[in-house]
């Protein structure tokens, strides 16, 4: 506050002036309202958002089963859990995209959850609609948990589209909240369920949103708006782990004490290795019995790089797993352009990217790493932490590994959106 209305004036320093300067100080806003008092400006024209366009996207939240590499050793008995219907093993929360789709087909996702939510993906300077509806849970009908959409990383002007049930309004059984955002930050950003966050995260309730920048209106696309960070194709490489005890013990009316977290599987992009080399399949197809797109369509995502040589790829790194990951690319070099959905420049656009072999990622931060496509072979892309890179303590490679398989140069077409 300034002297001539707190300090220096004794008649104005009153208990009631008092209160009024440090209420009005805390909101930050003390001055210049005490000021219009004494002297009545005319308002301050509203500045005016134009949308570029708006996304409308419905996502469900609702519980389900996935599948883990059925080759890891089984731990009774918590893992194969004996309550999966084939050819699942694993009890999950998740997200499910059901844009378009009749109120009949919504509901009848409940039950059919899934693990790395649906990619969301919005341009800077569009306005986007997120609207989300509880279906409950089919499988713990005695729990009324409710749940809401957090856009981690997301600079909100107010609390209630943050989704912190404590500081705003979470989503009940039946019903649906829509959460409005102006993305003004290219980069990559992470979503999660923030309600009871330690268990409906680990459950599954986490996925990615890329915001594109302005700048791709050129036909390029870049990660930021900076030519510097031009790229040729994209991967998502969402980092997560899951403990099989915690799994079982939400599918039997358990109760998980969190400080022995110990995961069994770490994935990437929701499955473990060698499952992170199948295809990506649609959670809405039906496939055919003893198929992998069968088993495999609730984690949806592959996770094979594909590339032609001399190309430029994007990895979006990001984690929502609970324990630090170290990404490692034996023999390419790996260009940090981006930390946290923020470009690594400094104020003055001083370059602060740097080239590594090895991306450390921790809980709840995200990366935005450019290569180049190496000369045509395949490659590995793996947690440098041998515990991340087995199945359950089981022999043989799993876990946080995949491949980049590159092609002679003019032999992919461009990559599609
Ligand atoms: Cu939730």
């Amino acid at each position: 506050m300034t002297d001539d209305t707190t300090s220096s004036v004794s008649p104005l320093l009153s208990r009631r002036n008092f209160l009024r300067a440090g209420v009005l100080g805390a909101a930050g806003t003390g001055v210049a309202m005490y000021a219009s008092k004494q002297a009545p400006r005319a308002a301050a024209a509203a500045p005016t958002f134009v949308p570029t366009k708006t996304d409308e996207v419905h996502l469900v939240g609702t519980d389900g089963w996935v599948s883990m590499p059925t080759s890891a050793p089984p731990v009774d008995p918590y893992w194969p859990d004996s309550y999966a219907p084939n050819p699942y093993n694993m009890y999950v929360f998740g997200f499910r995209n059901v844009t378009g789709l009749s109120d009949a087909q919504v509901i009848a996702q409940r039950g059919l959850a899934q693990i790395s939510a649906p990619i969301l993906a919005f341009d800077e300077g569009s306005e986007v609609k997120i609207s989300l509806t509880n279906l409950g849970l089919s499988q713990r009908p005695d729990l009324v948990d409710g749940h809401t959409m957090h856009w981690h990383g997301f600079n909100n002007a107010i609390p209630i589209f943050d989704g912190v049930p404590e500081m705003s309004a979470s989503v009940p059984i039946g019903k649906t909240m829509i959460y409005y955002y102006r993305p003004h930050d290219a980069g990559t950003f992470m979503y999660h369920c923030h309600f009871e966050d330690v268990e409906h995260v680990q459950m599954g309730m986490n996925g990615l949103i890329y915001v594109r920048p302005k700048m791709n209106a050129d036909g390029n696309r870049y990660v930021y708006n900076d030519a510097r960070t031009k790229y040729d194709r994209e991967f998502p490489l969402y980092l997560s782990e899951v403990q099989p005890e915690s799994h079982w013990r939400d599918a039997h009316i358990q109760i998980t004490d969190w400080a022995s977290y110990d995961p069994g599987f770490s994935l990437f992009n929701g499955r473990a290795y060698p499952d992170t080399l199948e295809g990506t399949f649609d959670p809405m197809t039906v496939y055919p019995a003893g198929s992998q797109g069968e088993r495999l369509r609730y984690q949806p995502r592959g996770s094979v790089i594909t590339a032609n040589a001399g190309e430029t790829i994007l990895l979006r790194i990001a984690s929502l797993g609970y324990i630090r990951h170290t990404i490692t690319l034996d023999g390419v070099p790996l260009h940090v352009v981006g930390a946290d959905a923020t470009q690594l420049i400094g104020a003055d656009g001083h370059d602060n990217s740097y080239i590594t072999n090895s991306v450390a990622v921790g809980p709840g931060e995200s990366r935005d790493v450019l290569f180049t496509a190496p000369a045509p072979g395949t490659y590995k892309l793996y947690d440098r932490n041998f515990s991340n890179l087995s199945n359950d303590g089981g022999g043989g490679y799993g876990g946080m590994l995949t491949e980049i398989r590159v092609s002679a140069p003019g032999t992919l077409p461009a990559q599609a959106r």
